[in-house]
């Protein structure tokens, strides 16, 4: 197959066959939410097992980089007498929990318990059993990390990434010197001690109040990213919330890929119409974008979206909005004959993930809540800002910092379903 990107005016669509475009064909074929959910469905699980003793706020720690309300609600399912197993709602991600370790008492017993478990999961056949990564909570400024507590770690980095999680941390020497004191147990290399305050929190002292703020989740979270395997990075990045960078990321190499296969889709000899394969390609990208975020919409579509790229009356014709993109890239020329080649056709993609990625990440800022004219509007603003300019000259930076064969996977799934 021929991947280079040239200048060919393969695009067979102008803008005069664009604008009077049936795309609710394709709409039809491609429903949006479906694809979203099956999109969901597709991501690969991860599995996050979460140590500590009774009350260190293991709990509080999920609560807060998932944004949920779930492992205080009982909803924990015993997997064996000392672990038990929380899902993140609507999504692909487990918690093992923790449970029955006790300051004071030799824990020695239940920890080798958990130690094994995450052992037989790893090894298991089924790859959804794996877990992908431990934090070990420990209470700031409460006893030090037990002996077994340390070896049990040790024992788990042969497996796992680890990390080391002071809870309720105040900051300042007390913790400092604490992590040092833990730091003596492991090699210099072993970095990944965190301190966080999860919720913000109020100490009484002698001499008044102390206000902590929450603070280290950010750390965890871009940490752990760090740490998991590739293959579950996408997961983690949708559903955490600390990070909405993190989601970005993901959706910006969406943008870039699908941006890809409509470049790819151009400069191939097609005894179809380009234009719905560009189409098709856009709503395919959009609900990548969608899942990069975590998000499942049921009110709105990519109906919605176009409308809210190109105005009000865009719904009625959805060629419009493509048109009025088209017009806004620097050296397209005005007029009927406009033909769309492999790096026009790109950048209006390229242009449109980019506007929904924005507004997407205030979405999430939002409490992922938004409702169908709240869509359109955010769009509206999004759009008015947009420098069609900039947008080509990202999209020539970017365009060869993914895989072909992906782009062209794309291009081979949209041709198939909205043939
Ligand atoms: N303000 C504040 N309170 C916290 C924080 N972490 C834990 N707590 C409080 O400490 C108590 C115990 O927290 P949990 O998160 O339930 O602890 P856990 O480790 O899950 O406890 P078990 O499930 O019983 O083992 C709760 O009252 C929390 O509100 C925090 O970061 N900030
Ligand atoms: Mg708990």
């Amino acid at each position: 197959m021929n991947t280079n990107f040239g200048d060919i005016d393969d695009f067979s669509a102008t803008l005069e066959n664009i604008d009077d475009l049936d795309v609710y064909a394709i709409l039809e074929k491609m429903k949006f939410g479906d694809r979203v959910e099956r999109k969901i469905e597709k991501m690969n699980n991860l599995n996050i097992i979460n140590i500590g003793k009774t009350g260190v706020g293991k709990s509080t720690i999920i609560n807060a980089v998932f944004c949920r309300n779930l492992a205080k609600t009982g909803i924990g399912r015993p997997v064996t007498q000392h672990c038990q197993l929380y899902s993140i709602p609507d999504s692909p991600i487990t918690i093992y929990d923790s449970k029955g370790l006790e300051t004071g008492r030799d824990n020695t017993t239940i920890l080798e318990e958990i130690y094994n478990r995450v052992k037989t999961q790893n090894s298991s056949e089924n790859i959804n059993d794996y877990i992908h990564i431990c934090w070990y909570c420990v209470l700031d400024g409460g006893n030090r990390l037990d002996q077994n507590e340390v070896e049990t770690i040790k024992k788990l980095r042969q497996i796992i990434p680890v990390i080391i999680v002071i809870t309720q941390s105040v900051g300042g020497h007390r913790t400092n010197d604490f992590i040092n004191e833990i730091k003596k147990n492991f090699d210099a290399n072993f970095v990944n001690i965190i301190p966080i305050m999860a919720l913000p929190k109020v100490e009484e002292s002698d001499f008044g109040q102390m206000n902590i703020k929450s603070h280290g989740l950010d750390k965890l979270v871009k940490t752990s990213y760090e740490l998991l395997p590739e293959s579950v990075k996408k997961t983690f990045a949708a559903y955490q919330q600390s990070s909405i960078e993190l989601k970005s990321k993901h959706a910006f190499r969406a943008c870039t890929i699908y941006s890809g296969a409509v470049a790819a889709a151009a400069i191939q000899p097609l005894p179809i119409a380009d234009t719905p394969i560009m189409i098709g390609i856009q709503i395919a990208m959009t609900v990548n974008i969608t899942a990069c975020f975590g998000l499942k919409p049921s009110n709105f579509n990519f109906k919605t979206i176009l409308s809210g790229l190109g105005g009000p009356f865009a719904a009625a014709v959805v060629g419009r909005t493509l048109v009025s993109l088209l017009k806004l890239i620097p050296g397209i020329g005005t007029g009927a004959g406009i033909a769309i080649n492999a790096a026009t056709g790109a950048t209006i993609t390229f242009a449109i993930g980019s506007v929904y990625t924005k507004v997407l990440s205030s979405v999430v800022k939002n409490n992922g809540k938004i409702d169908e004219a709240e869509m359109i509007e955010a769009l509206n603003e999004a759009v008015k800002n947009v420098d069609m300019g900039a947008m080509k000259k990202e999209w020539e930076k970017n365009k060869n910092s993914y895989s072909k064969s992906e782009a062209e996977q794309i291009l081979l799934e949209v041709k198939k379903d909205i043939d």
